[in-house]
């Protein structure tokens, strides 16, 4: 089978009148290094070597980058030809100069692969990044220890273990480049001939990275894996980053190669490293809906109606994605309020210098405040983000009905209420569609689009292509109560726990030491006792599961808002147990009748987390999500469900999903139809049999796309 990608081969006469060999990797979309362009690496540098006439060696990129890096898709199925270290030892051993031409991303490999050659020439637009911590992995390929001898150990920690690239000016300042230079990727190679033929008969010797070891300059290497031990609380890469970063300063280059090949090799057989590469795929795949033929209708220009912290944030995203915007709220005062908060929160961006004032000037300039529905006429898509009132959304509706141009898409930004009844406010139910941003809407990368029954293709795909321009992590979910990350994580077992005898922090600890950011009673005081204590209070219909938080919302304790929740608060937020919270709970558990215990963290977890799973496969089942992977990616965007599990439903194949079945019928829980099918026909998640079942449930549940 024909290996993917090459290495073209071309050869330019330099600004000096000398040869110069031009290699282009060449694999699209992104030039992975694949086992073709590794191959083609051998060939074509033997070849330049053998042409006396070549006296210099440019590398660059086609497709508009240098190289994003190895061929991630290869991890799992296998690599075959020449390994990556080799190559780059190759590149780097030429007696002739080797000049890489960096024009667009050098990430990963691609960054090493610069590293290998002798100079760095690139272009104003390019970046160079080492974010093989985020697949959970860590530069195989000499990374850690070529850059180390370049930059120094601890530029080099802090570099790939943030795993966030550097931009070419940035780049340049550390010596990662060696100069940088402004126009079109032709100036860029133009410039990189002429740099390589210069260096013809120099003593490129010191310049190969290999050589010596790295200056450590005072790194304290315990306090770095301190650092990265709370920066990436529960990620194994970091620490073993730092193993090899340590090894490059003090030992020569082939000894910590070796250090590298070992921890590599620990990492790519992990746990953490398969979840990760799996999200890293599931993030991309979620934005391809099966059997979606249908082109986007135009999106220039977005309507929202609601001025609140929803509308606002929604209203920058589509802003900063270059539409016009119409902020509508037909209350002056609160439209002004909310053009506050959006000026307040790009004043903050200045400050912290992620934006400059031109960039904010120029985003302000395409937000239009409004009071009336009429300046909605020229917008291809609006979204609807008031609060949760059904009455209140279908007159809203309705309103869009008379003013908006036909083909605009309607959109509602509800969290559950159902987009259906919405749809049958208006005469074009065909346009209407969920758009569930999730809170705040400029912060967090989810965006659930929520087809009702009667949505056409045309506004699945247009709400698709509208959450690709606002960069967001977009689903197409089905319209149940909840959709789906609200709907899995909203039967978490914290509220068996909280009532149960369990404290809030013997609940939190399990939780964070899983890997979630925050443990769910932490999560409710920062949400707010009161969000829903307050409504229950009103109606009167608090539950068995809600006696624990409607007790703290009627001692006053409603969280951080008010310095006291399950845990108590000081002026800068820092938590602490609070006994009065304690004894609190304790007479509501002496009340009904329940006692204080305690778990294992794992069963604590298992509590917690093992429902969400279990309803995961009822979406599955019911056709609400077309993939599980769907639903990894809600909770992990959406919940910040720990990344390096890959979401609930890849921890659970990892479990192995006859263990699943086996818990949950242990607690008592009782398991999904989907998830017993699974177990008796021994199906994995990832299995043809198992695919086609979801698939008829997704397809079936849907008017034909
Ligand atoms: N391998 C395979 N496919 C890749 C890929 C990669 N490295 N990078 C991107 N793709 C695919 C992606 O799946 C998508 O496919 C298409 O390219 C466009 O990507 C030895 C071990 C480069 C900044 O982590 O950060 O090197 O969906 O949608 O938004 O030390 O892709 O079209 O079928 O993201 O313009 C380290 C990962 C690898 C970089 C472009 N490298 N890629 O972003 O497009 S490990 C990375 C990115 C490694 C060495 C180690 C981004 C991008 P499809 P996209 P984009």
């Amino acid at each position: 089978m024909a290996m993917k990608g090459a290495v073209q081969y071309e050869k330019r006469t330099a600004a000096n009148g000398a040869c110069v060999a031009v290699l282009t990797m060449d694999s699209a979309p992104v030039n992975a290094l694949s086992a073709g362009v590794r191959t083609g690496f051998e060939t074509r540098i033997a070849e330049a070597l053998a042409d006396a006439e070549v006296k210099a060696i440019v590398i660059t990129g086609a497709h508009g980058c240098f190289c994003a890096g190895a061929d991630i898709s290869e991890f799992a199925s296998g690599m075959s030809g020449p390994p990556l270290p080799v190559v780059i030892n190759t590149i780097e051993a030429s007696t002739k100069p080797v000049v890489a031409a960096i024009d667009g991303v050098a990430l990963g490999g691609g960054c090493e692969v610069a590293l290998g050659c002798h100079y760095r020439v690139a272009s104003t637009r390019s970046q160079a990044g080492l974010p093989e911590v985020n697949l959970g992995l860590l530069p195989g390929a000499g990374g850690t220890q070529r850059l180390p001898r370049l930059i120094g150990a601890a530029a080099s920690i802090d570099f790939m273990c943030r795993g966030a690239p550097l931009k070419a000016d940035q780049a340049a300042k550390v010596g990662l480049f060696d100069t940088v230079v402004a126009g079109d990727k032709a100036a860029v190679l133009k410039a990189a001939v002429d740099f390589a033929a210069e260096k013809v008969g120099s003593d490129i010797g010191p310049r190969r990275l290999s050589g010596g070891t790295a200056k450590a300059a005072g790194v304290d290497f315990a306090k770095k894996r301190k650092e990265y031990d709370t920066l990436r609380k529960g990620e194994v890469a970091p620490q073993a980053i730092i193993t090899c970063i340590e090894a490059s300063t003090d030992r020569e280059f082939t000894e910590g190669m070796k250090v590298e090949g070992k921890e590599f090799g620990k990492l790519m057989f992990g746990d953490q490293s398969k979840a990760l590469q799996y999200m890293f795929f599931a993030e991309r795949q979620c934005a391809k809906v099966p059997g979606l033929e249908a082109k986007p209708g135009p999106l220039d220009m977005c309507g929202i109606v609601g001025a609140g912290l929803m509308g606002g944030g929604i209203a920058m995203c589509a802003a900063e994605a270059g539409m016009r915007v119409v902020l509508l709220d037909v209350d002056p005062g609160n439209l002004d309020r909310g053009m506050a908060v959006i000026k307040k929160n790009y004043a903050r961006s200045v400050d912290r210098k992620s934006k400059t004032q031109s960039q904010v000037d120029k985003i302000m300039s395409l937000i239009s405040p409004s009071t009336t529905y009429d300046s909605l006429g020229q917008c291809d898509i609006v979204v609807e983000a008031v609060f949760e009132n059904m009455d209140l959304k279908k007159k809203i509706f309705q309103s869009f009905d008379g003013v908006c141009k036909p083909g605009c898409i309607l959109a509602t930004n509800t969290s559950r209420l159902n987009i259906d009844t919405i749809a049958s406010a208006t005469k074009r139910p065909e346009d209407v569609i969920g758009c569930h941003f999730f809170s705040p809407a400029n912060v967090m990368k989810l965006l659930e689009n929520v087809r009702g029954p009667r949505s056409s293709p045309r506004t699945i795909a247009t709400a698709m292509a509208f959450g690709q321009k606002l960069k967001k992590v977009t689903c197409l979910v089905g319209n149940c109560d909840g959709f789906i990350a609200n709907r899995v994580m909203g039967v978490s077992g914290w509220t068996g726990l909280i009532n149960g005898g369990l404290l809030p922090h013997q609940i939190d600890q399990a939780a964070e030491s899983y890997g979630m950011k925050m443990g769910p009673a932490r999560m409710n005081d920062l949400v707010g006792l009161d969000l829903f204590g307050r409504e229950r209070a009103n109606t009167g219909n608090a539950k068995p599961d809600t006696i624990v938080t409607d007790a703290m919302f009627a001692a006053n304790r409603y969280g951080q808002k008010n310095g006291k929740g399950f845990y108590k608060y000081d002026d800068k937020l820092r938590l602490s147990r609070d006994p009065e919270a304690e004894a609190l709970i304790h007479s509501v558990w002496k009340n009904a009748g329940a006692t204080p215990k305690t778990m294992s963290d794992e069963e604590i977890i298992d509590t917690l987390y093992l429902p969400v799973v279990n309803e995961g496969f009822k979406c599955l089942e019911e056709g609400m999500a077309s993939r599980p992977s769907d639903i990894d990616v809600c909770c992990v965007f959406g919940y910040n469900w720990p990344r390096y599990t890959g979401g609930p439903m890849q921890w659970a194949s990892a479990v192995g999903l006859p263990k699943i079945l086996e818990k949950l019928e242990a607690m008592g829980e009782k398991p999904s139809e989907l998830l017993k099918e699974c177990v008796k026909n021994n199906w994995r998640l990832n299995s043809k049999a198992f695919t086609a079942r979801i698939s008829s449930a997704w397809s079936g549940t849907w008017s034909k796309l």
